[in-house]
């Protein structure tokens, strides 16, 4: 939907100020003149000494690498990201272009690359040098006290609430980083490993200096992009109380832990300074397997803590991962009953991943009949990529019947107040537009019968 920024990319930007004549900062989704490749190339042709890319997920991965390999050869092109710290030898081998991968978090790397360092003495990247490439050392994770918070004046475009191309309502965008790392170890997730294997310890940010980057912002809307915010109840509680104290009017979306529902002042005081939507991972209804990703909570635990958490006007949008080693198809299925009974207003099903570092891949490669593709995926001999496809579609259809999208409404307008009064009146009035793009946009995909029946009749 191209609500956030590239977070990632802004940090390394911010952090490279003052070491080049000038940096533009470009969002390649909100560039629509330079989407065709043919217009990027000239674009970057004759102004760009080094350009500097960033990969944070596999979508889209073979059309990036295609574009890369047509940049210029006296251009220095410096890839850094979640993914092509993952990808460095796949992406070497892809892309002749490519002269320097950083690894890991970037901020420290590029100023010593574009203070002209030498090569060898940087930690942290791997590097063309002829025909060979080299990995130097790894990088030593930074107190994040010490990082800049991104410098928003780099930005060439907003970040404002439009569906399929629609602008919806005058709300305006914006990501925080408050803390990076995760003190917990869930076996399925890579979040506080870097694609390194490397563990990043939970650092935190002082409360003060979250506080007063939420306050400098003009967005109305705030993700707060830490893995857990939580992860620290006092400290997110002391954050609460500064934007209280401050009367910071913004509205506050959060990844949180299930155990939120222990501090039930945490939870108060959340809601008064603006907190409403929480994305938890639930992770599945089974005992066995939540013990089998190490979650650290059962189902009895599940529905002890939403029973608490519904008393809160706030959305609850859960995370379940299907396809989990040894689960039968019966097991997966139960997933959108189960949201439907502990009372979650959304759900998000993905198929478990298995990523290069992560700690449940030698129990996968162990599992007969159980394989993992070089992208990552888990697929069996008794459930292959387009049979758990289509569980995950079943699963979505039992949670998400039509009456579920007026509760969502229903929820996010008159519990949760989300929505101001002006803003849902803005919604009504883009809805036709936005009705007519979604119905164009499915005809020229070849798919409107399809989707229609999926949606009001029966998943197929
Ligand atoms: C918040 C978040 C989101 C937000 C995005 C908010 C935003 N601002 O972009 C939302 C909810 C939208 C989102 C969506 C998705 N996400 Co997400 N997300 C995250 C999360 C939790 C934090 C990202 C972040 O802000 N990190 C903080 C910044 C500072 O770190 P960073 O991006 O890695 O950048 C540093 C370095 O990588 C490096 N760097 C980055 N770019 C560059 C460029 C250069 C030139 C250099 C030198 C260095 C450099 O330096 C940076 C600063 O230190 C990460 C997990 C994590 N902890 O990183 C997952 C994560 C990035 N997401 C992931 C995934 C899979 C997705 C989705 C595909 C989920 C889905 N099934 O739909 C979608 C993809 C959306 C899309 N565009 O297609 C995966 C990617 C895994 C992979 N191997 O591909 C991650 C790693 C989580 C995981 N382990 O599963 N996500
Ligand atoms: S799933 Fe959440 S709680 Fe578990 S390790 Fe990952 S970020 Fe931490």
């Amino acid at each position: 939907m191209m609500l956030f920024p590239p977070t990632g990319l802004e940090y390394v930007a911010t952090s490279a100020m003052g070491l080049a004549d000038k940096i533009t900062l470009m969002d390649l989704r909100h560039e629509p003149d330079l989407a065709d490749t043919e217009k990027l190339i000239a674009f970057i042709t004759g102004r760009i000494d080094i350009l500097c890319v960033s990969i944070g997920w596999d979508r889209q991965f073979d059309e990036i690498c295609q574009m890369l390999n047509r940049v210029p050869d006296n251009i220095t092109v410096v890839v850094g990201g979640y993914k092509a710290t993952e990808k460095v030898e796949e992406l070497f081998k892809a892309c002749a272009t490519v002269n320097i991968i950083v690894r890991g978090e970037g901020e420290e790397t590029i100023k010593e690359i574009l203070k002209g360092k030498a090569l060898n003495d940087i930690l942290g990247i791997s590097y063309r040098e002829n025909s060979l490439i080299r990995h130097n050392p790894n990088r030593p994770l930074p107190n994040v006290d010490t990082l800049s918070a991104p410098d928003r004046s780099m930005r060439r475009n907003d970040y404002s609430f439009a569906l399929n191309g629609i602008k919806i309502a005058d709300i305006s965008f914006d990501s925080v980083l408050s803390a990076r790392g995760c003190p917990f170890s869930c076996k399925f997730c890579t979040f506080s490993l870097n694609p390194l294997g490397q563990k990043r310890n939970y650092s935190a940010r002082s409360v003060d200096s979250v506080v007063d980057e939420i306050q400098s912002l003009k967005a109305g809307v705030i993700i707060l992009s830490d893995d857990d915010f939580f992860a620290d109840p006092k400290r997110a509680e002391a954050i609460c109380d500064l934007i209280i104290k401050k009367k910071i009017k913004k509205r506050f979306m959060a990844q949180a832990r299930l155990d939120i529902a222990k501090y039930p002042t945490l939870l108060e005081k959340m809601v008064k300074a603006g907190f409403k939507a929480l994305l938890i991972g639930i992770e599945s209804p089974h005992d066995w397997i939540l013990k089998q990703l190490n979650k650290g909570f059962n189902q009895a635990a599940i529905r002890k803590y939403f029973k608490i958490l519904v008393k809160y006007p706030i959305f609850y949008s859960g995370y379940f991962i299907y396809g989990n080693i040894g689960e039968t198809e019966k097991e997966m299925l139960y997933i959108g009953q189960f949201a439907k009974e502990i009372g979650v207003d959304s759900i998000a099903c993905n198929k478990l991943r298995i990523e290069k570092f992560s700690p449940l891949r030698e129990l996968a490669l162990n599992s007969p009949g159980y394989h993992v593709t070089e992208r990552g995926e888990l697929y069996s001999d008794k459930f292959s990529h387009a049979a758990l496809k289509k569980i995950g579609r079943r699963i979505k259809f039992t949670f998400f019947k039509p009456s579920r999208y007026v509760k969502i409404l229903w929820k996010n307008i008159f519990i949760v107040k989300f929505f101001s009064f002006k803003e849902i009146l803005s919604f009504i009035s883009a809805t036709p537009r936005l009705f007519i793009s979604v119905i164009a946009r499915e005809m020229r995909r070849g798919r409107l019968g399809d989707s229609l029946k999926r949606t009001f009749i029966k998943n197929a």
